[in-house]
């Protein structure tokens, strides 16, 4: 390994007993070494050099640097979590460190295979071989301390493609957050870090244009064979950001090349600032190498986060924060509850020591137990010298909490509907020019697939009449997708006949496609929901035949359409006849309709089924017609496949937790009460629980919300189901602090917890001797605020303080969308739990889902009854 002379006049040979004793350092007594290290080198900055942890990343307090512990394996191409990753005083300030083949890569441009990765503790090195198969170009990386940061090294073994000369460089990405209101020096000259992108840009024919995913483009050039390439902010050899913010501090040189600074918000609103340098062409060996350093506060130690519900508490309940602390930190013996007078004073109502629950993924966990105060009020916390936001204790925190989600969410969602809140138009009525039969054999980028037949009689591109008529956007995207609509639709209904949820703050007509927040018309909001949701599912039906999977525009430079839902098609239809970009004012000629994804599953049919069946039962006195829509199109599609598996394709598989036929069976079941529906839900259902005990099946939330409609065999039976599902959930409370199932790869896991949290709710209505209302409280808890990494809540607008800056339709504007459920923490192997509340673009951590707002309401109206209990 080539020895590098640094700026900070390390000789070669000091450089070599460094390293020395970085290899001591990982194997020996921690105090021991601080000692010799501060007799060694006189200074404590030495001892704040990184090290190569038994976790297979480098380290020191305040800084951590991760190589491809994340790689690029999720659905969605670039997510900003992969490469070389810089986690800078508790903050991932840093992604992407990486070959890559554009000055600011978008989510959809390649990304480098890993086809090797080795740490070695030895070198304290961790190396990496980075391929583009596209282009048959392979690179190595290597990663070593050097000094108070770390020497980052590209290797050629064969030169540059030709076709890559200029293109190809070494990237490292910076989260514009953390340098907005911040200055940079670049070789000495300054400069601020814009907050809104405003660089120049050059435009070049496409044919220089390095490929993106699939062959597909995110730009849409108006046929003029053109793309756009950003230009630097600034270049030079040094560049330090942020040097007046010891916490953000990073100082990078490039040893034998230029640094650019660029902004990706040019072409793509979720670009972060990308520092670059050119690999040179026809060089092998080691053709760039860069000194990084993350400035790093001496003993930093991340502030505690004290995590509560925002909610509060109803006075009953158990009342436990959980305080999150830097693994070096000293747990402090006491926290103490203040309560807020009427006068404006703070009282001290409880000090008590806190518990020590132990270590979750980088932390270490306190627990700190006010159950006791019971009086209602406005309390807030207090651990060592930091107090938390308020907070409140009274018998009626959870009767508005779900109001939003139903009330302002789910209208802002309704595709082919215009929706209006007072003076605010959310968007106009999309997608009128739904939807044309997609081609075959497509790989669509958001998941969908076609194979080799349609499943229809209609022709590749023909248009399927009938399909602009209700539905939800399933995300921050604005596809149907028919699988989401199917969990929102049981949900809602369940939600329904359960609780009676009639709010009514929403004007619906249909005729009109209007929509109006805050206007009552006399309609339960939660009917005017699920008439809309089925109205979609049931247009398939009719005139598809059978349900698809979704119906989504074609194009990638639609697709990551921010703004009005109205302008993401033309909302005219496709006319062969015309030109792209023509329009004769009812038709145009440009192929931006949306497409129907319509192969056909009998997991598809029968889940579609139980979904219609249900909505059918809920909109009987509501929308009569519509319902005997719902029945007519939910018992064809039972008939179409009970015992018919050639019409459908099969391979689909069981889903939702047992066979795919067991809940439909069990709507179709209520909807119809004909006991073949019945025999058929409770052959399937004991097998299935039966399965879910090696964790294969599942369905004992189905079971548990059977128990009303089946006799007292059916509950005795059930009874040993409860206990053994008792013992699956008592464990999360040995994996990590909150007690409820955390799951945060590739999507975050607050599904889960709501799905938690309801199922315990069943099983405390009708086995509270097993399961006690602290199981549902937990989960409601933990969706509030009392979970990792920070204490918002995770429902818009709900809460004392909640979450703020998400992944809606509006996420350009950095904010939010009330009464959306955003899916919470991601992981970022090994140890790094996150969700940004200062960056709306990780869709993992941020973006609001149909199915899990639909949860969310079912949720909070059960916890409202446990209350009243
Ligand atoms: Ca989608
Ligand atoms: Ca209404
Ligand atoms: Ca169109």
């Amino acid at each position: 390994m080539r020895i590098i002379k640094s700026d900070s006049g390390l000789t070669e040979m000091s450089f070599h007993s460094f390293n020395i004793l970085q290899r001591i350092f990982t194997k020996s007594l921690k105090t021991v070494l601080m000692t010799f290290c501060f007799i060694l080198f006189s200074t404590w900055s030495y001892c704040q050099t990184l090290h190569l942890n038994d976790l297979g990343y480098f380290e020191t307090p305040g800084v951590n640097i991760f190589v491809y512990s994340n790689q690029y394996t999720g659905m969605f191409n670039d997510e900003k979590n992969a490469g070389i990753e810089i986690i800078h005083h508790g903050v991932r300030t840093s992604t992407g460190g990486a070959v890559r083949l554009q000055n600011t890569p978008e989510q959809w441009d390649l990304v480098p295979t890993v086809v090797d990765r080795k740490i070695d503790k030895a070198t304290n090195t961790i190396s990496l071989g980075l391929r583009y198969n596209d282009y048959d170009f392979d690179s190595k990386i290597s990663v070593t301390p050097k000094d108070n940061g770390v020497l980052i090294t590209v290797i050629l073994d064969k030169p540059l493609p030709e076709k890559l000369e200029g293109r190809a460089g070494f990237n490292l990405e910076f989260i514009p957050s953390s340098y907005f209101r911040k200055t940079y020096l670049i070789d000495g000259k300054p400069g601020v870090f814009p907050l809104y992108p405003a660089s120049t840009t050059k435009v070049e024919p496409v044919s220089m244009k390095v490929k993106q995913y699939n062959g597909q483009t995110t730009f849409d050039d108006r046929g003029k064979n053109e793309y756009i390439v950003p230009m630097p902010l600034a270049s030079g050899k040094t560049l330090l950001m942020a040097p007046e913010d010891p916490e953000q501090f990073v100082k990078i040189q490039a040893l034998d090349a230029d640094l650019m600074l660029y902004d990706g918000r040019d072409l793509a609103q979720n670009g972060w600032f990308i520092v670059r340098s050119i690999l040179p062409s026809k060089k092998t060996g080691n053709v760039l190498q860069w000194y990084l350093e993350p400035n790093a506060i001496p003993d930093w130690k991340r502030t505690p986060v004290i995590q509560f519900s925002q909610v509060g508490y109803h006075p009953g309940q158990e009342k436990v924060a959980v305080i999150e602390l830097d693994k070096n930190d000293t747990p402090l013996q006491k926290a103490t509850l203040y309560q807020v007078t009427p006068e404006g004073k703070y009282v001290e109502k409880l000090t008590a020591n806190v518990s020590q629950w132990g270590k979750y993924t980088r932390y270490n966990y306190l627990k700190f137990d006010f159950t006791s105060i019971k009086d209602p009020g406005i309390y807030f916390i207090k651990y060592g010298d930091q107090s938390t936001n308020t907070f409140l204790i009274g018998k009626d925190v959870y009767s508005k909490i779900w109001q939003a989600t139903l009330g302002i969410w789910f209208p802002i969602q309704m595709d082919h509907m215009t929706v209006n809140e007072a003076y605010r138009t959310w968007h106009g009525a999309p997608f009128l020019d739904d939807a044309l039969q997609a081609p075959l054999n497509i790989q669509h980028f958001d998941g969908y697939r076609m194979g080799a037949v349609t499943d229809t009689k209609y022709k590749p591109l023909e248009r399927i009449p009938g399909l602009n008529v209700g539905g939800w956007f399933d995300a921050g995207d604005y596809d149907i997708l028919t699988s989401h609509h199917i969990t929102t639709l049981l949900n809602l209904v369940d939600a329904w006949e359960k609780f009676k949820v009639d709010l009514d703050e929403t004007f619906v007509d249909q005729p009109t496609r209007y929509v109006d927040i805050h206007r009552p018309d006399g309609k339960p909001d939660i009917l005017q929901q699920i008439e809309h949701g089925a109205l979609n599912l049931v247009a398939q039906i009719e005139n598809i035949g059978h349900p698809v999977m979704g119906i989504i525009v074609p194009n990638l430079h639609q697709y990551h359409h921010l703004g009005d839902a109205i302008t993401e098609t033309d909302n005219l239809t496709y006319n062969p006849n015309l030109k792209p970009y023509e329009s004769d004012g009812k038709s145009s000629g440009t192929l931006d309709d949306r497409w129907a994804f319509t192969t056909r599953s009998a997991n598809l049919d029968y889940s579609t089924a139980g979904a219609l069946a249900a909505a059918s039962r809920a909109l009987k006195d509501y929308n009569k017609t519509l319902s005997d829509r719902c029945l007519a199109a939910a018992t064809k599609m039972w008939d179409e496949n009970f015992n018919k598996p050639q019409n459908t394709n099969q391979q689909g598989g069981p889903g939702f937790g047992g066979s795919s036929d067991m809940s439909p069976a069990f709507q179709l079941y209520l909807a119809t009460k004909d006991e073949k529906y019945k025999t058929r839900f409770l052959e399937l259902l004991w097998p299935s629980l039966e399965r879910s005990l090696s964790g294969r099946g599942g369905g004992i939330l189905l079971a548990l919300q059977a128990v009303q409609y089946m006799d007292n065999d059916f509950k005795t039976k059930l009874k040993d189901y409860v206990i053994k599902y008792k013992g699956t959930i008592d464990a999360y409370a040995k994996d990590n602090p909150y007690g409820v199932p955390i799951t945060s790869r590739g999507w975050g896991g607050n599904a889960g917890v709501i799905n938690f949290a309801i199922t315990n709710f069943y099983a405390n209505k009708y086995f509270p001797e097993i399961i006690g209302p602290e199981y549902v409280y937990k989960g409601m808890n933990y969706i509030f605020g009392c979970h990792p990494y920070s204490n918002l809540s995770f429902v818009s607008g709900i809460g004392t303080h909640s979450k703020e800056v998400t992944y809606g339709s509006n996420r350009a504007d950095f904010t939010f969308i009330a009464g959306g459920v955003v899916p919470g923490l991601l992981l970022f192997q090994p140890d790094f739990l996150e969700n940004k509340e200062d960056w709306p673009f990780f869709w993992g951590e941020n973006e609001y889902v149909i199915d899990i707002s639909s949860q969310y309401i079912f949720l909070s109206n059960a916890v409202n009854e446990l209350v009243k209990k």
